[in-house]
């Protein structure tokens, strides 16, 4: 299990490094998928050449994120072995922030793993998870990861999908669901599908949309409807293709 002691605290990568490692603690304790390691590999290439910081971009994609979530009816966070391994706490905090569901929602969909990220979450203090026993599928998904559920990511009105592959976010995207996605790549199918692309790590992200999302706590309808009309999903996909474009910054 846990071999956080093996980084060497003085690696200049150690931050990167510790991370991998809750993910291989992931694997081994049911939460995360194994292809879900090679996922991460992806990621943090793309994070690297972003200098691993927030872009000024992705920090107004957050605060577009918080104000649609304000907006939104039925708010969903989707939460996926990735996600559970890296912030369940982040999760959680969103969550009560905006008032959203959590939902576990997997591409490799199996009973034992959704029911192990439920009761992680649980145990890190989430009241409500739906996970187990989906009632519902997204048309057009010829797959497991069309199960969801009818009171959670079915009923949405504004999904959360930190890291998802292309065709559910595209699928959810044709439901007329407003999908905010955070992901590295920046030209990934599910960015492209996004109302709300955010090119950052979510371990960074989700805590800073939360952070938007205390500081609008008090704004009132129209001031959202502003930041949400402002924001340009193709321009903050731009922006990030020419950061990473020009190398980190060191
Ligand atoms: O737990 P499951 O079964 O739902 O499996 C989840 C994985 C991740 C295996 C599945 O969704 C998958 O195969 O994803 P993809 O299609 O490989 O897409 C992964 C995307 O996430 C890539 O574009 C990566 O750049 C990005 N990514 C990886 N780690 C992070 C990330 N984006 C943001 N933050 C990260 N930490």
């Amino acid at each position: 299990m846990g071999h956080n002691s093996e980084v060497p605290a003085d690696h200049p990568r150690a931050g990167s490094l510790r991370t991998r490692q809750r993910l291989v603690d992931g694997v081994e304790s049911g939460l995360t998928s194994r292809h879900g390691l090679i996922a991460h590999g992806r990621g943090e290439a793309f994070d690297y050449l972003l200098g691993e910081e927030t872009i000024p971009s992705a920090d107004r994609a957050c605060r577009a994120a918080a104000a649609y979530l304000h907006r939104a009816d039925h708010p969903v966070i989707s939460v996926n072995g990735n996600v559970a391994a890296l912030s369940p706490e982040a999760v959680i905090d969103l969550a009560q922030s905006v008032d959203a569901v959590i939902e576990v929602n997997l591409f490799h969909r199996n009973s034992d793993r959704v029911q192990a990220i439920t009761d992680h979450l649980r145990d890190h203090g989430a009241e409500d998870v739906l996970g187990p026993n989906p009632d519902e599928t997204i048309p057009g998904l010829a797959h497991d990861r069309a199960h969801v559920h009818a009171d959670g990511i079915y009923a949405a009105d504004v999904v959360v999908i930190p890291l998802e592959d292309g065709d559910r976010a595209e699928a959810l995207a044709a439901m007329g669901k407003d999908e905010i996605v955070i992901d590295l790549n920046p030209l990934s199918r599910s960015m492209v599908a996004a109302t709300v692309p955010i090119c950052d790590n979510l371990i960074r992200a989700l805590p800073c949309i939360a952070d938007h999302a205390r500081d609008l706590a008090s704004s009132s309808d129209g001031d959202l409807d502003r930041i949400i009309d402002k924001f340009d999903a193709i321009e903050a996909r731009e922006d990030a293709e020419s950061v990473i474009r020009s190398g980190p910054l060191t």
